[in-house]
């Protein structure tokens, strides 16, 4: 890291967002310290440094608060262009297309997942997991002919979608959902392999066992809070 750079990332274990700048910070070899917060006691520094959402992940570079996942690991890429693979493509085209599937993620794909764990009934996760499908078959197309959708080496959009990873694997034992199915999406379902046996993902992938623990302890959250509303 450049002399004197000074990163800490407020953040929090079983974010998929926090995950993304992990993966970042990671594939960059850059050093940081990293401040687990409570969301349901959000600390000073959080909400003077988040002060729009409130939300977590907040990198500080230098103290200079920097929010929102994609909007962070762009900045990490640019910010420490000289150290590291650089992330987003140099040709501002593919710069272009990879933001574009970077937001297709975010709008459709997480959208979709969150309605197939999360919806109120079996009808709301049944339509969750079309769209889902539909999704991940249209993402499938945009990995056609490389091995990682930066090419022959891990890119922005492989950040973008491998910090979904851990839930990708959790939801499979949570709800018995094959988000990434070989038999459908065989460029994904490898892709997700390669990408998640890369020791710099390696080093900052969180448990699926404990995802799964806490997935359940949400859903029972939810189903409570549900229950009660209807009373
Ligand atoms: N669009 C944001 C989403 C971040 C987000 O939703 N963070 C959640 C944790 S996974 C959070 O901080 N929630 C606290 C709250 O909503 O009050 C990003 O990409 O960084």
């Amino acid at each position: 890291m450049a002399g004197g750079d000074d990163l800490k990332l407020l953040g929090m274990w079983s974010s998929p967002y926090v995950l993304r700048v992990q993966l970042a910070l990671s594939l960059k070899g850059l050093t940081y310290e990293c401040v687990e917060e409570d969301l349901k006691n959000k600390s000073e520094l959080l909400l003077k440094s988040n002060p729009v959402h409130k939300k977590v992940p907040v990198l500080l570079h230098n103290g200079r608060p920097v929010c929102e996942s994609s909007v962070i690991v762009q900045y990490i890429d640019e910010a420490f262009a000289a150290t590291g693979p650089s992330l987003l493509p140099a040709d501002p085209y593919e710069r272009a297309v990879a933001r574009f599937w970077a937001a297709y993620i975010d709008d459709k794909l997480l959208a979709a997942w969150t309605k197939a764990s999360m919806g109120k009934t079996e009808e709301e996760m049944a339509e969750g997991k079309k769209l889902s499908d539909v999704a991940v078959e249209t993402l499938e197309g945009a990995l056609k002919g490389k091995p990682f959708f930066g090419g022959d080496s891990v890119g922005y959009l492989d950040v973008m979608l491998g910090g979904l990873l851990g839930w990708v694997r959790a939801a499979e034992e949570l709800q018995g959902i094959k988000h990434f199915d070989p038999a459908k999406t065989p460029l994904l379902a490898a892709w997700a392999e390669r990408f998640g046996a890369l020791d710099a993902v390696q080093a900052v992938t969180p448990d699926v066992n404990r995802l799964v623990e806490f997935g359940k302890v949400m859903k029972a959250r939810l189903a409570a809070a549900a229950a009660g509303a209807g009373n």
